[in-house]
């Protein structure tokens, strides 16, 4: 923890344009004030970048966007669409404000938002070495985008104090079989889906959501499934870990 913390100001320090690469599923959870606060008090120059995408609805994109863009340049990419990028590209170009000089852009986040994956989309090639495995880069790596941009990229880490089971559970830091409290977890996204969009969760499992709370939809989710105990009963852990490793391998639009 103690690194990162200087890994995290050295790279604010050195660089002239900072990312904040977060989820665009749960952007809220992924924006590290402390990181915020940090590149404020050095005076950088910063971006949100809402990766991940391709995995939420255009309605909520717009609408995060436009809370974000109070704070800073709100831009939303897809990384394995690569959409966003050139967006994102001149984005950097502008804010940076340093006609003819190279820019060098910190990539800062929490683990799993798709740091690395930002930085090859960026660059159209797979220099930033990525893994669904989260905590998966480890050192601070210099990648070269040509035309003038010079990315580090970083590993991400989790704020002390923040180191919650729904949170590891949310980035995949932890699978489903590590999570102590799977149902809890499960609840939790059942919940973030249906918040912002109730629809894709309905067609995503052939279920249909009226007033049911989020503990009557996992049941909802597991009877629809199939999966069922002794005398009919349906398996909510079974049911638990199918959601959670759903959204994990962002198969869940949110
Ligand atoms: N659907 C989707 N998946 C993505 C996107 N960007 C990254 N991913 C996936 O998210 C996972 C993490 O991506 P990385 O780029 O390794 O994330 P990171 O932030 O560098 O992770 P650490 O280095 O471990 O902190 C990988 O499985 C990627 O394929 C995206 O835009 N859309
Ligand atoms: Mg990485």
């Amino acid at each position: 923890m103690a690194s990162y913390k200087k890994i995290s100001k050295d790279v604010i320090k050195k660089a002239d344009v900072l990312l904040e690469v977060v989820d665009a599923r749960f952007p809220d959870e992924t924006r590290n004030s402390e990181i915020e606060r940090d590149i404020a008090r050095a005076k950088k120059p910063f971006i949100i970048v809402l990766n991940k995408c391709d995995l939420v609805s255009k309605q909520t994109l717009e609408r995060t966007k436009s809370r974000l863009s109070k704070i800073a340049p709100t831009v939303f990419v897809s990384s394995k669409d690569r959409s966003g990028t050139t967006i994102l590209r001149h984005k950097i170009l502008e804010i940076a404000n340093m006609r003819g000089h190279e820019i060098l852009v910190g990539s800062l986040g929490y683990p799993n938002t798709g740091k690395s994956s930002v930085i090859n989309a960026v660059t159209g090639r797979h220099r930033a070495r990525t893994s669904s495995i989260s905590g998966y880069t480890k050192g601070v790596q210099l990648v070269n985008a040509g035309s003038r941009i010079k990315f580090i990229d970083t590993p991400g880490v989790i704020p002390f104090g923040e180191n919650d089971e729904y949170i590891q559970g949310l980035l995949a830091v932890k699978d489903a079989t590590h999570l102590q409290d799977t149902i809890g977890v499960a609840m939790m996204i059942i919940e973030k889906i249906c918040a912002e969009n109730k629809t894709a969760l309905e067609s995503f499992y052939h279920v249909t959501i009226e007033e049911q709370d989020s503990y009557e939809i996992l049941e909802l989710i597991g009877r629809q499934s199939n999966f069922l105990k002794k005398k009919a009963e349906v398996d909510e852990t079974r049911a638990a870990v199918k959601i959670i490793n759903d959204w994990q391998k962002g198969r869940l639009m949110v």
